[in-house]
């Protein structure tokens, strides 16, 4: 008897060795078992250097992991399989350390290497965002991978180099995936909305900067790289509201028929491997407003209430999101600050002189992070941060902002919002047109 059980312990292991040097690691498998876990995070806000703690769930034992605290409330959460042993690597980004940086530090705890030290890496910029979990070049090594303006960019944690693509459009939501089949020997696909002006938005794949599939969005509030049929491959989808109460994923099938799955309503989703006897991806979907938790561990199957005490937000792969920006409560106001409030403080000039557009200068001294224009609670755009510089009367450094227009072309009474130390500050605009100082 015991002879039988380790032999089938042997052969789960060698066969999970054979699954990591042959295709692809499952996403959020923080123990290996080909089976992704449900990853929370929890943020104690006491100001330490790790107020981050990771809630990792193992949905076979029913057991959280919070012992790993890990990153600050302007970090964002890139776990991934940076090393390709099979294991997700805990790891972050954030803004690398020192007055006047503007590089992200991506900081690794590779499972290889006993998943305690931290591996750093300085790629990218705060003005690229974010996101995780692509392998583009195939190696079944996550790729460090951010998107600069209508191009993506990305490289193996321990290359020099790295690889540019461009993608012709600056993406409103993305995400990347095996959507051809041939993601061992070339690479992960890009998936990416397109909003468009005067018609629906669309969902692009695009493989080395080539156009593979087109197809509608209608209503996109971001994407999936998901499989529903269990081929190994993903298909297209993307998820949009319905109603107050329900979220619908849209998943165009191997046909181009669109498949669509009704759920509570999405604050946040990952994709994963969650049923140990399907091939089939679920979805583990933060519901909006009651701070709850709902898996679906394929996504055909029926919803199960999860709790994991303390969990405020699920970890995502693919997530596309700026440092220092918060995926909740974007519009919110904590802090109402004076519209103007004299020399050397805020100041919002409707035509720059460097290029006619909007530049938005935030306090001296006070590091404000992902300045957007908000009205009625929707984010009209998010200004680049360009960087800071000091005056005579401006007690320290300003951050500056750029936007894509000139003030006189947003609308009146605009909120414009800061994040600094996790709270969001706000400053009226009611005539965009004007300077305010
Ligand atoms: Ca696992
Ligand atoms: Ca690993
Ligand atoms: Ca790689
Ligand atoms: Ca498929």
């Amino acid at each position: 008897m015991l002879i039988i059980i380790s032999m089938k312990l042997k052969y789960a292991f060698v066969f999970n060795v054979c699954l990591v040097s042959s295709t692809y690691a499952v996403p959020l498998d923080f123990n290996g078992d080909g089976v992704s876990e449900l990853f929370g995070i929890e943020n104690q806000t006491d100001g330490s250097p790790n107020e981050k703690v990771f809630h990792i769930h193992d949905l076979s034992t029913s057991a959280t992991d919070d012992s790993n605290e890990f990153g600050k409330r302007t970090t964002l959460e890139v776990p991934a399989d940076y090393d390709g042993d099979g294991v997700t690597d805990l790891a972050i980004v954030q803004q690398k350390e020192g007055e006047g940086e503007t590089a992200l530090t991506w900081r690794i705890k590779l499972s290889s290497a006993g998943g305690s030290d931290v591996t750093e890496v300085d790629f990218g910029t705060v003005e690229d965002r974010v996101l995780s979990g692509c392998d583009r070049d195939g190696d079944g090594r996550a790729d460090l991978t951010v998107i600069r303006k209508k191009q993506i960019i990305s490289q193996n944690y321990d290359s020099e180099s790295s690889t540019t693509d461009q993608i012709g459009f600056k993406p409103k939501y993305a995400a990347c995936g095996d959507y051809d089949g041939d993601a061992e020997s070339v690479g992960d696909e890009l998936i990416a909305v397109r909003k468009l002006k005067n018609s629906k938005p669309k969902i692009r794949v695009i493989k080395a900067g080539s156009l593979l599939q087109q197809r509608n969005a209608k209503k996109a509030q971001g994407v999936l790289a998901i499989d529903i049929d269990g081929d190994g491959i993903k298909e297209v989808g993307y998820y949009r509201h319905k109603g107050s109460n329900n979220s619908q994923i849209i998943v165009y099938d191997a046909n181009g028929n669109k498949q669509k799955y009704l759920v509570s309503r999405i604050e946040e989703i990952t994709v994963g491997a969650y049923d140990e006897s399907s091939t089939i991806d679920g979805v583990f979907i933060k519901v909006n407003s009651n701070d709850s938790f709902r898996l679906h561990r394929n996504i055909n199957s029926e919803a199960e209430n999860i709790n994991i005490s303390d969990t405020e937000g699920l970890v995502a792969v693919n997530q596309l999101q700026k440092v220092g920006q918060t995926s909740s409560n974007e519009s919110g106001c904590d802090v109402d600050r004076e519209a103007p409030d004299g020399g050397g403080g805020f100041l919002w000039k409707p035509v720059s002189d460097s290029n006619g557009k909007v530049v938005v200068l935030t306090p001296g001294g006070e590091f404000h992070e992902n300045l957007r224009i908000v009205k009625d609670e929707q984010v009209l755009e998010t200004l680049d941060y360009v960087g800071n510089s000091d005056n005579s009367d401006s007690n320290g450094l300003r951050n500056h902002f750029r936007g894509d227009l000139p003030g006189g072309s947003y609308p009146n009474n605009i909120t414009v919002i800061t994040t600094l130390n996790g709270q969001n500050h706000c400053w009226l605009i009611s005539d965009p047109g004007e300077r305010v100082d």
